[in-house]
């Protein structure tokens, strides 16, 4: 390293704010720090801002309905449809030649779909839906990896009213089964196959084992060829080829269903704190309004951008800003089949020289990635199109942002640091690139008309610098309605914690600790214990003088590897299920990479051995039940666990042994001295 980089990198080290560079604040989108002034005298109507990026069928009447709190309504009245909104209206305005999706697949082959070519094949897959008797309101399941097939077949399900569900590709058969019963879906888009690392992945036999694990009669099931000759599959009488049927349905033209702005967009099933996923369920209208306006404010979305967020579309980052905030906007969008290291490590790098990006969102976890790898793949490459610079998922340690910043921004391009959930739908707490200071590690501020309160167990708010919990006391367009099907769980899950049904104020608890420095920004860092047993407030979220918080993490139990929640119930039912495991406990522990891994604690049944063998069984059992993404990092056997005299498991002690950290107090222990043989052994092993 040269004196001048040196020199660089110590300063880096010490810098706590950085201004969003000149040149990108003369182009943004948002510039003026009114904003936040503006939202707030005009709430709730300012997000007519957001609801005037779209075009209506039927104008609204109403911003926000609010008699059934917390069953809020947003642009009541109106109709719109999602599908128009993100297709037919850009190729009416002429822009029609212009790229909305550029794929690449694994193996280097690429191909771009102008808005007018992505209507037509919606078109046709809309049609053909409709002949396999979708109706309006049916829900259609997606069980895809990243296939330009998925953004159609959402599109499709969009223009014909039918929510879509997407499942995850690399979620196992139980977990579709278990989402398919749940939304009693009927129909079923899959897939043969995909490429990772240069390997042809079968899919379709993991589609058909959930299949027959769905307790009621599937219709019809459509399988995309991905692998052409690679792989070989037979399909059954209600299963179709989706090349066939788009052929057959070539010409047909399928006016998009004007949907009331509250009639559903789609399901996205989420981990909760027992093994049932949620099924949460957003809008057309709202989700619709706020993914398009925080792509515009927050990630500086013009039509004229390639951007690439590099998530999976199976998660809520993908739906809204891969697919509707960006498409909405009429941007082109890009995206990519595989991994980050194939075929070498500077395969991100080639795609963004390639394709010009101009915008890049993606997941500390890999950013992690890239620079224990090393600076040299980005070097390799021409990074000189990047104007912004995004990251979502989980906290975002300093040492990663300024390594993101200097080594893939080369320090022109602000980077935003985006807090926000599946059941938000976008954005909450994140800087306006164009606007405010960033800080490394800490979120930001809530955005102009979302309102962000870090509060103590009382719902007091906390002093600056002080961790509390995150609260969102007024509604947004982008929020969940509901569970699907389960309005009770989702007043028990959200609107327990902070709210006062009795003076009818609702206040939304988002299950993360935060906190926030004097300048309102808000930080987060890391994952929080069981609310119950949480050793509050050295666990939660903090807020500073500015405003800026910093989120901690959640406060269920739920662990997030690499950007993506895992329910501890679903991971622990999976463990139980094999044979000679009595019990078991599963908690995070911080993992240099994937921000969490999963570590498992395990009694055996009597007559059972803690050895390898049984060790194998429960990854695969794991693998098997959920996917890989939930494999145990370790799997620690031990006589007992850790309880209060309640009975409760004391997870955060298992957290700190996972992760090395102090125990902390373990007075209220029914059986302390456990404590120590189980992090003797975690230390041998
Ligand atoms: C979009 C998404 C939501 C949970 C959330 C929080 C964590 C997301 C974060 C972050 C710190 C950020 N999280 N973004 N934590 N800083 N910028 O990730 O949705 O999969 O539902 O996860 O992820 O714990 O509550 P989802």
């Amino acid at each position: 390293m040269s004196q001048e980089d040196a020199d660089l990198e110590a300063r880096l080290e010490e810098q706590e704010t950085f201004e969003p560079p000149e040149s990108f604040v003369e182009q943004a989108n948002v510039t003026d720090p009114g904003i936040y002034e503006e939202f707030e005298e005009n709430w709730p109507d300012c997000w007519e801002r957001a609801a005037d990026l779209l075009s209506w069928d039927e104008a609204y009447d109403t911003v926000l309905e609010d008699g059934d709190a917390p069953f809020y309504e947003w642009f009541t009245g109106g109709e719109l449809n999602a599908s128009y909104n993100c297709l037919d209206r850009h190729v009416e305005e002429g822009r029609g030649d212009e790229a909305a999706i550029e794929w690449e697949g694994e193996l280097g082959e690429t191909r771009t779909y102008t808005y007018s070519e992505l209507l037509d094949e919606v078109e046709s897959f809309a049609a053909t839906l409709r002949d396999l008797g979708v109706e309006e309101d049916d829900v259609v399941t997606l069980y895809m990896p990243m296939v330009p097939e998925l953004p159609v077949a959402m599109l499709a399900c969009a223009r014909i009213g039918a929510p879509h569900s997407v499942v995850f590709a690399g979620f196992s058969a139980d977990a579709l089964a278990t989402r398919m019963n749940s939304a009693e879906s009927e129909y079923l888009v899959t897939c043969d196959g995909y490429y990772r690392r240069g390997d042809a992945l079968d899919h379709i036999a993991k589609a058909n084992e959930g299949l027959a694990d769905v307790e009621h009669e599937v219709s019809d099931v459509v399988v995309v060829d991905r692998l052409g000759d690679d792989l070989e599959h037979d399909l059954a009488d209600n299963q179709h080829d989706y090349d066939d049927l788009v052929d057959e349905h070539a010409d047909a033209s399928v006016d998009p269903v004007s949907r009331d702005a509250e009639d559903m967009l789609f399901l996205m099933y989420t981990s909760g704190t027992t093994g049932q996923p949620k099924g949460v369920k957003h809008t057309t209208g709202g989700y619709l309004a706020y993914t398009a306006w925080t792509a515009r404010a927050v990630l500086d979305l013009e039509a004229d951008d390639t951007y690439w967020c590099s998530a999976d579309i199976g998660w809520i980052t993908g739906h809204s800003y891969i697919v509707y905030g960006p498409l909405a906007l009429g941007t082109t969008s890009v995206m990519y089949e595989g991994t980050p290291d194939y075929p070498n490590k500077d395969r991100f790098w080639e795609i963004v020289e390639k394709n010009e990006v101009d915008v890049f969102y993606t997941a500390p976890t890999a950013i992690r990635a890239f620079m224990k790898w090393g600076e040299e793949y980005p070097e390799k490459r021409d990074l000189s199109s990047l104007r912004l610079l995004g990251t979502v998922g989980e906290p975002i340690n300093p040492r990663a942002w300024k390594w993101y910043y200097k080594h893939i921004g080369n320090e022109e391009c602000p980077i935003v640091d985006t807090w926000w959930q599946t059941e938000t739908g976008g954005h909450m707490i994140t800087t306006l690139p164009g606007v405010n200071d960033m800080k490394p590690g800490s979120a930001g501020p809530g955005l102009p008309g979302v309102d962000i309160q870090v509060v103590d167990a009382q719902g007091e708010e906390v002093e600056a610098g002080e961790a509390g919990y995150l609260t969102v006391p007024k509604p947004w367009p982008g929020m969940l309605r509901t569970l699907y099907q389960n309005d009770e769980r989702f007043i028990d899950e959200y609107w327990q914690e902070y709210s006062d049904p009795d003076a009818d104020e609702w206040v939304y608890f988002p299950e993360d600790g935060a906190k926030i420095d004097e300048d309102g920004y808000i930080t987060v860092l890391g994952r929080v214990d069981d609310v119950i047993n949480v050793s509050f407030p050295e666990d939660g979220a903090k807020i500073d003088e500015d405003g800026y918080i910093t989120v901690l993490g959640r406060v269920d139990d739920v662990i997030n590897v690499s950007g993506h929640r895992l329910g501890t119930m679903e991971v622990e039912s999976a463990i139980v299920g094999v044979e000679g495991v009595a019990e078991a406990a599963v908690v995070g522990g911080d993992h240099d990479v994937k921000g969490e891994a999963v570590y498992a604690y395990v009694i055996t049944e009597d007559g059972y051995d803690g050895d390898s063998d049984l060790e194998s069984e429960i990854i695969d059992g794991v693998v098997d039940a959920i996917g890989p993404i939930a494999k145990p990092e370790e799997v620690i056997f031990t006589p007992e666990l850790p309880k209060t005299r309640s009975g409760k498991i004391m997870r955060r002690l298992l957290e700190n042994i996972a992760s090395g950290n102090e125990l902390g107090d373990t007075s209220t222990l029914r059986n302390p001295e456990i404590v120590d043989e189980i992090a003797q052994q975690v230390e041998a092993d």
